[in-house]
């Protein structure tokens, strides 16, 4: 059957996801027609629209995290005028949050949790012309009700899945645009249960269905690298595992693998105090480039009490010396802005935490993903987004009373420039921190363009000096 894969990143830029991958991946493997779809902007949906009418799918897959499902609402009415073919969408967004199908009339069900397995057997159902509507995992609508199917477990052994397909143009496009970047990820879940990450409530939709972290085996994953180099150009690697040096055994087998076969230098996320002398030793002769380390907040109280992060800022430092050290050049510190319950006092804290390590500063502004109990707080307290959609993490969207909005974009505006200019003063005589804040973010607004452009006109300058017509 013909399979149309969707993948949407409205107004983030050209991207694939190994998700999506993987559920194409079954679908070939199973002798199933499968094409990709990806949609970086809204101006794509009528070409998309009439392509689909064109060339018609038996069925089409969405996938959505919580903020592109905003964007379904848009897409799949107009998609529905122009198809009849089954619609699904799948994803985090309808896993953590299934009864959204009630939003979107035109999309006939989701597929909650792992999709491979679910998707498979729905496509041989439409193929075959069997009743679809008890598949597990599917929540469909039939004879005007929504038949709520229950989850299977989880896929034990990763090894047994293909490995994910892409379009290759579209994959290639998208490692080009972000300089020769390839993005890969070899693990499912997470051991931490952050107040504040989808994990939390994945974690517990899962509970009962089997083990939620798990691991591709090296051999396997050494493999997929080995796959994807015959088929992309890239010059480094991404591995997005959310904590890599989880499993020890498994960090020195993969790693000592990689270091053997490839000499692509590449980068990983690390969670602060994971990491033993030898790991980072291991790591940089590997080839490690650099470290995403998740510092998320400068405040050691308010890290642990509202983020559930129990280390130190101790221990944060240690981890960024131990791969300076160990000549691992690039450190950089992710944090989080616009918390609840967080002030612009508290922020500061962050700042001076940043100012103090050799990182490279990158921020974000705290979004509420549903079912994760901060996201339950807020909706407590009303603290709700004021706009359903937003530029995701860049985009203050809370107006908290202690943190206001336009606080809290200052906060994240002026962050970067706030770490690294350290003479810049936190504080000032009759100036609130908020106030100062915001008057640096009106002085950088100005500032940094006007900079560029002198540095520009410096040159331009000199080269009229030098050359300039002789009277
Ligand atoms: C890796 C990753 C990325 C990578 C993806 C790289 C790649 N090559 O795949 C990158 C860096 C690009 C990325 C980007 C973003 N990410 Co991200 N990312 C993750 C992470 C850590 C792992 C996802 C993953 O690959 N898992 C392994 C695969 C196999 O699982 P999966 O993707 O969930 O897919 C399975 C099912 O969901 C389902 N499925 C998925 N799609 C479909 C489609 C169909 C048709 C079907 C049937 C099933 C199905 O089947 C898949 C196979 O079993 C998760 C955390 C997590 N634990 O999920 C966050 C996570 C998904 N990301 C998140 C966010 C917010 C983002 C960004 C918006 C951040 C930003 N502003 O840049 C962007 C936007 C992406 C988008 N499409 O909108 C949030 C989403 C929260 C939410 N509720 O919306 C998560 C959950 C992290 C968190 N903070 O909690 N991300």
């Amino acid at each position: 059957m013909k399979i149309l894969l969707v993948y949407p990143t409205i107004g983030l830029g050209p991207s694939y996801s190994c998700g999506v991958g993987s559920v194409a991946g079954v679908l070939k493997e199973a002798g199933h027609e499968v094409r990709y779809r990806h949609l970086s902007s809204l101006e794509e949906i009528e070409p998309f629209c009439r392509e689909v009418e064109n060339d018609p799918p038996g069925l089409i897959g969405f996938s959505a995290t919580s903020c592109q499902f905003e964007h379904l609402k848009q897409i799949i009415p107009r998609l529905r005028s122009a198809t009849k073919a089954m619609i699904v969408c799948g994803g985090i967004h309808p896993t953590v949050e299934p009864e959204g199908l009630v939003d979107i009339p035109t999309l006939d069900g989701i597929v909650r949790g792992e999709g491979e397995y679910p998707m498979l057997d729905l496509a041989n159902a439409l193929q075959e012309r069997r009743d679809f509507s008890r598949i597990p995992n599917l929540w469909v609508r039939h004879e005007g009700a929504v038949v709520r199917n229950e989850l299977r477990p989880l896929i034990a052994d990763l090894d047994v899945l293909p490995f994910p397909e892409h379009d290759q143009a579209e994959t290639q496009r998208a490692i080009d645009e972000q300089a020769g970047m390839h993005r890969m990820i070899f693990s499912r879940g997470c051991r931490f249960r952050c107040p504040y990450c989808s994990n939390q409530v994945l974690s517990q939709v899962y509970r009962g269905k089997g083990k939620y972290h798990r691991l591709r085996s090296p051999a396997k994953a050494i493999a997929e690298i080995e796959r994807d180099a015959a088929r992309l150009k890239f010059k480094f690697l991404f591995f997005d595992d959310d904590t890599i040096t989880m499993d020890v055994e498994w960090f020195e087998e993969f790693f000592t693998l990689y270091q053997a076969r490839f000499s692509w230098p590449f980068y990983c996320n690390l969670r602060p105090g994971t990491l033993t002398p030898p790991m980072a030793k291991r790591l940089k002769a590997a080839g490690a480039k650099g470290v995403a380390l998740g510092i998320e907040h400068g405040d050691e109280k308010f890290r642990k009490t509202v983020l559930g992060r129990g280390h130190s800022n101790e221990d944060i430092r240690r981890t960024v010396d131990l791969c300076k050290s160990e000549g691992i050049e690039e450190v950089y510190g992710q944090v989080m802005i616009g918390l609840p319950h967080e002030t612009v006092e508290l922020h500061l804290e962050t700042v001076r935490l940043c100012r103090s390590l050799r990182i490279i500063p990158f921020r974000y502004v705290y979004q509420p993903y549903p079912g994760t109990s901060l996201a339950r707080i807020c909706a407590e307290n009303k603290w709700i987004p004021e706009k359903a959609i937003y530029v995701e993490r860049r985009e203050a969207v809370i107006d908290y009373p202690q943190f206001s909005r336009k606080q809290i974009q200052a906060c994240f505006d002026v962050f970067s420039v706030l770490v690294r200019l350290k003479f810049l003063p936190l504080r000032v005589p009759f100036l609130s921190a908020g106030r100062l804040l915001q008057t640096y973010r009106f002085l950088t607004a100005w500032m940094v363009p006007l900079a560029q452009d002198v540095c520009h006109a410096i040159p331009l300058f000199r080269r009229w000096v030098i050359y300039r017509p002789q009277a």
